[in-house]
């Protein structure tokens, strides 16, 4: 009999894992979905969630552009996208190459929503693993058993929120960046967001685009950040030291005023379903912390987590991920014991720990990405050269990087330009 495998969660590292692993007919797949709908982050700004369970998952916000190129380890190798879709697009295009991957692969019916995962517990005797799961809907309770478990619920839907110096005493609006929901809503705001990553540049020029009166940016560290393109009205400032008022300190001692704090602090790694010994620590970093090549559990060979580490390769390096769960699962590649997954596990640490900038971050994912194929005979993903291009551009002009047109790395194709620069989309 096929053995029977579980997938958490039906965002992209659910969706391409679950085709991945269905490419085996003898495995026998289901994914579970808390939500109403697949898709995860990309199924949008569903508000709604919050009455489904509480929280909402997705961090999009409206007028949200991708932030790389769509040749850059999004489009699949097995399933491109069409030739009339530029390099950069909006929320509803993706949604769209989701659901067409979920009916290319005819893998509809394996996914399950309103499922929320509550208990999963491993079964050291039978080797299998116990899941409660809780229909949102009804409020019935399921029991099932697994012998395989992917954890593909993402790390960017629980909010990293920090606290700082005198924000009890901030009298405007003061959200972190999971809540930010719309740009248009601080049309003439003196907006100031904190962090030095990718939410604190996209955010504080989606604000300025839609008509702030400025958004500074005030950091720690810099991920990205000091483009020299940068609008008059958007500036970096040294990380803040105190908030009274209005007023925010920085540590040069300069001050600013602020009608709007937005924490662009990241997010957590949470795994509420998964019991202590089973759980995974681990923050937004190249190589995560726990797991033997970047996915399995070092505690337990059955359980995966797909696409936990600081992403440049998304979708594709999600699929090769599934692909070398299938792999395992079907026995043809063998996981090591504890302590050989330990010692492989701190070497990806020492070398990830070695990483001095982004270029170094691509081409240490572009290697695991291609190990991946290798170990599973997939189809090569390597788009360090597009990686490269895109970090290049968007170092020139962080407002003009996405007017860019990519070839497809599979075909050559070149992409059509967009038909509204960033700069002059305002819906
Ligand atoms: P990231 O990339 O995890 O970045 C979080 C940022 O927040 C980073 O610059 C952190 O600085 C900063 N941070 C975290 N805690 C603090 C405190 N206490 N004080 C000051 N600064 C802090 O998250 P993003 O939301 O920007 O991006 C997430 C993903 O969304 C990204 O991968 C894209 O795919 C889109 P640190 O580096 O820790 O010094």
């Amino acid at each position: 009999m096929g053995k029977k495998v579980l997938v958490i969660g039906s965002g992209p590292s659910g969706i391409f894992t679950c085709g991945a692993l269905s490419s085996d007919k003898s495995i026998d797949v289901k994914v579970y979905e808390r939500a109403s709908q697949i898709g995860g982050q990309w199924a949008g700004l569903r508000t709604d969630l919050v009455e489904d369970y509480g929280h909402r998952h997705s961090s999009l916000y409206r007028g949200l552009w991708i932030n790389g190129p769509k040749e850059a380890g999004i489009e699949l190798p097995n399933y491109q996208f069409e030739k009339d879709i530029p390099s950069y697009f909006k929320q509803p295009q993706m949604v769209k190459y989701l659901e067409g991957y979920v009916d290319h692969m005819n893998i509809r019916q394996k996914f399950h929503v309103s499922m929320n995962v509550i208990k999963t517990e491993f079964n050291d005797t039978t080797n299998q693993f116990h899941v409660k799961t809780e229909n949102t809907a009804t409020k019935e309770i399921h029991d099932e058993i697994f012998d395989y478990v992917a954890v593909a619920t993402g790390h960017f839907s629980m909010a990293h929120d920090p606290h700082f110096k005198g924000e009890e005493s901030f009298k405007g609006k003061y959200i972190h960046a999971h809540d930010f929901i719309d740009g248009k809503l601080y049309k003439g705001q003196r907006v100031l967001c904190i962090g030095g990553s990718y939410s604190a540049e996209d955010i504080a020029l989606q604000c300025w685009k839609f008509g702030a009166e400025y958004a500074h940016i005030t950091h720690r560290s810099q991920k990205q950040l000091a483009y020299p393109d940068w609008p008059k009205e958007v500036l970096e400032r040294p990380i803040l030291t105190n908030i009274e008022g209005n007023t925010v300190t920085f540590k040069d001692g300069t001050t600013g005023e602020y009608d709007v704090i937005i924490k662009c602090t990241g997010y957590l790694h949470s795994f509420p379903f998964l019991p202590k010994e089973l759980n995974l620590k681990c923050r937004n970093v190249m190589v995560p912390s726990g797991l033997y090549n970047q996915c399995v559990s070092l505690q337990n060979s059955q359980l995966f987590f797909i696409g936990m580490q600081d992403q440049y390769y998304t979708f594709t390096m999600f699929q090769l991920q599934g692909f070398y769960m299938r792999e395992v699962v079907l026995n043809k590649i063998q996981v090591p014991d504890f302590s050989g997954r330990l010692a492989e596990y701190e070497a990806d640490r020492a070398e990830g720990a070695a990483l001095k900038d982004c270029y170094d971050d691509i081409h240490f994912q572009t290697r695991y990405v291609n190990k991946l194929a290798k170990l599973t005979g997939e189809q090569n993903v390597d788009a360090s050269e597009v990686f490269v291009r895109w970090e290049n551009q968007k170092h020139k002009s962080i407002c003009g990087f996405r007017n860019e047109q990519f070839r497809s790395i599979y075909t050559g194709h070149l992409a059509p330009p967009v038909p509204t620069k960033w700069t002059e989309d305002m819906s």
